[in-house]
């Protein structure tokens, strides 16, 4: 299948928001995300992946981590292996033990750690059809990239680092992958030229927060109030979802952020 490692899925893993979520991360406080608007977005995500055909796990809360909502980047699922990650942020590093149990579910022992001190999310990197692009911030930094790239060499992908926008939380903040020739960015990211050879299509002015969207299967689903960006999604012929962000936002986060998304290796 066309995509069959960078837009088409069997599987993903999502966990439940913390009920308490006022210490969660997050660059500039604009206040406390609420519990129950975020349940009833979380809910709709959860369906639209499902709506999909995928197998879609939901783990419950861990209230001990208000981020943990966040499960992207506690691991890179490949279809050969899930790698976990070495959180940069040192209130998510134990988010990743609580992870591993559900990856070994559908991986088995295809499951790789990464050796300290490497710091690396996944927000920080965007699988395509051939490549890995990591992008350098402030919570991957080049002892993640470095453990990362001896991890995959094994893999037929290469893998290539990229800058992170100052000021702009992960790679992933600013772009998503909606075919395997062509993605969604902000004009600041793809200014830098890291997306030479793809097709591009920018986020429309003041909706640079529309750039973290997912390609799930049939779906590009985005966060909700971003028209104009998806508009120009339909007219490029993707079938858009519009999934409520607002509290999620709060913290930081996203479409990507809010889920593992993966096809695993046959397991015995
Ligand atoms: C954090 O700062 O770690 C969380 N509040 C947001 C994480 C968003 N994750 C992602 O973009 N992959």
């Amino acid at each position: 299948m066309i995509g069959s490692r960078s837009c088409h899925f069997t599987h993903a893993i999502c966990r439940l928001p913390s009920a308490d979520l006022s210490d969660g991360l997050r660059a500039i406080d604009t206040g406390t995300p609420d519990p129950a608007r975020f349940a009833a977005d979380h809910a709709d995500y959860v369906a639209a992946l499902r709506a999909t055909g995928a197998d879609v796990t939901v783990l419950d809360a861990l209230d001990a981590f208000p981020d943990g909502v966040f499960v992207e980047d506690t691991a890179l699922c490949l279809p050969e292996a899930a790698i976990l990650m070495r959180p940069g942020a040192p209130s998510r590093a134990g988010e990743v033990a609580h992870m591993a149990p559900a990856l070994a579910v559908a991986y088995g022992d295809a499951i790789i750690t990464l050796p300290a001190p490497a710091r690396i999310e996944g927000g920080d990197i965007l699988v395509t059809e051939t490549e890995v692009l990591v992008g350098l911030s402030a919570r991957t930094d080049r002892a993640g990239v470095d453990a990362l790239r001896a991890a995959l060499r094994p893999f037929p992908l290469g893998l290539r680092v990229v800058d992170t926008p100052p000021g702009v939380l992960h790679f992933k903040t600013d772009c998503s992958l909606l075919a395997p020739d062509t993605v969604l960015a902000t004009k600041r990211l793809a200014a830098s030229g890291c997306f030479d050879g793809y097709k591009v299509i920018h986020t429309a002015e003041g909706e640079e927060a529309a750039a973290n969207a997912i390609r799930f299967n049939d779906l590009v689903i985005v966060p909700a109030g971003f028209p104009r960006t998806a508009a120009a999604l339909d007219e490029a012929g993707f079938t858009v979802r519009a999934i409520g962000n607002t509290e999620a936002a709060k913290l930081d986060g996203g479409m990507s952020c809010l889920s593992l998304r993966f096809s695993p290796p046959t397991i015995a």
